[in-house]
């Protein structure tokens, strides 16, 4: 009676054991979607406009449109610096969920300046990924220009293009895009937003054709999901992802459409469905970083890297095209 007293103890102590180690591998274990992603956004060289204006006070900057707009999906952001040696980009990388390369105007030929970095951070969202981890990236106009760069293995592909400068457009879809991860969920609705109406701010000088994508070999690894035509009627490609890794491009913005105000910009759609689709997007982004479950070592890291140290200054129209920037001086 005694010992079987004893063994029932045993056994629980046991069982209990058990259910608690299963309870802390399952803590240590992802189980769903990140719910705290943190997203890092590429600074890049002030324009001369900008540094004429703050009589060259600043080097960097970070559109606020992008904070806000990652920060609308449910993402924090970090900002990232550029010029930076690889062990930091390595560093930064293993900590956050997910990448964004904004759109500007730098040059890609400036030494350590947007290409330079943006390359650096590309070979490793695509080592982490072919390590087994699901890293997002996402390039908006500029960003979209120097990921098909990088990708081509530093050919600049972009050809000049016409009236595609603050202007707002539909999009024309490649037949097989519901195949395609950014579109595959997307509700019948937002598709025909997106298809129909003006909601796609485009401000660019610069077109990729498919004939120079294929040529570069980028239609091997790239898929194009959507097409837009210049005013000379010349197609050019406006969204591709990654055929294996969740990478994205798109030469429009949709994060100007709820965050960008200044008047002279009559391009920037602000329709309620303009919105939507917009929204769509930023969902969409930072679903795809809630995949990554990488954190920062310590919560004091976390917060003295977030974007929220940083103070945003109302640049407004007419000085710059942004409402508001993260202006730096490094
Ligand atoms: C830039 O310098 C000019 C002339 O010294 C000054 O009036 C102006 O306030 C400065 N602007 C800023 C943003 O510091
Ligand atoms: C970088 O490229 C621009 C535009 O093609 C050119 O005007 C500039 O001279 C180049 N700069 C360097 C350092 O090569
Ligand atoms: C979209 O804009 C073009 C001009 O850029 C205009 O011709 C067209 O009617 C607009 N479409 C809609 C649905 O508003
Ligand atoms: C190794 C790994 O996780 N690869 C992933 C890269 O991204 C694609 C999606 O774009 C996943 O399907 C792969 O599993």
């Amino acid at each position: 009676m005694l010992t079987c007293r004893m063994s029932l103890i045993g056994l629980s102590i046991y069982l209990f054991c058990i259910i608690q180690l299963q309870c802390i591998v399952a803590v240590r274990c992802p189980v769903g979607p990140n719910e705290r992603p943190i997203i890092g956004i590429l600074a890049q060289e002030a324009s001369h406009r900008m540094k004429s204006l703050y009589n060259g006070t600043y080097k960097t900057y970070i559109a606020a449109s992008y904070v806000k707009f990652l920060e609308s999906g449910g993402a924090q952001v970090v900002p990232i610096w550029q010029g930076k040696d690889v062990s930091y980009y390595e560093n930064i990388l293993r900590q956050i969920n997910g990448v964004v390369l904004p759109g500007g105007s730098a040059y890609f030929n400036t030494t350590n300046g947007y290409a330079d970095s943006a390359r650096i951070i590309y070979r490793i969202a695509t080592d982490i990924n072919l390590s087994g981890t699901y890293f997002p990236l996402w390039g908006a106009c500029l960003g979209f220009e120097v990921m098909t760069y990088i990708a081509a293995g530093d050919q600049y592909i972009c050809k000049r293009c016409y009236g595609m400068n603050n202007v707002a457009s539909p999009l024309e879809f490649k037949s097989d895009y519901r195949t395609r991860r950014l579109f595959k969920h997307a509700p019948s609705e937002i598709i025909e937003i997106l298809n129909n109406e003006n909601v796609t701010a485009n401000f660019h000088h610069y077109c990729v054709t498919e004939e120079d994508f294929a040529k570069v070999g980028l239609s091997n690894t790239y898929r194009v999901v959507t097409i837009n035509r210049d005013s000379r009627d010349t197609a050019f490609i406006s969204t591709m992802e990654h055929d294996q890794y969740p990478f994205y491009g798109v030469q429009y913005h949709p994060e100007k459409n709820s965050f960008e105000w200044a008047d002279r910009l009559t391009g920037i759609p602000h329709s309620s469905n303009a919105i939507k689709v917009s929204q769509y997007f930023a969902n969409f982004i930072v679903d795809e970083a809630r995949k990554n479950f990488n954190s920062f070592r310590t919560k004091d890291e976390e917060k003295e890297s977030l974007i929220y140290n940083y103070e945003v200054t109302y640049t407004s129209s007419p000085k710059s095209s942004f409402t508001q920037c993260y202006l730096f001086e490094w």
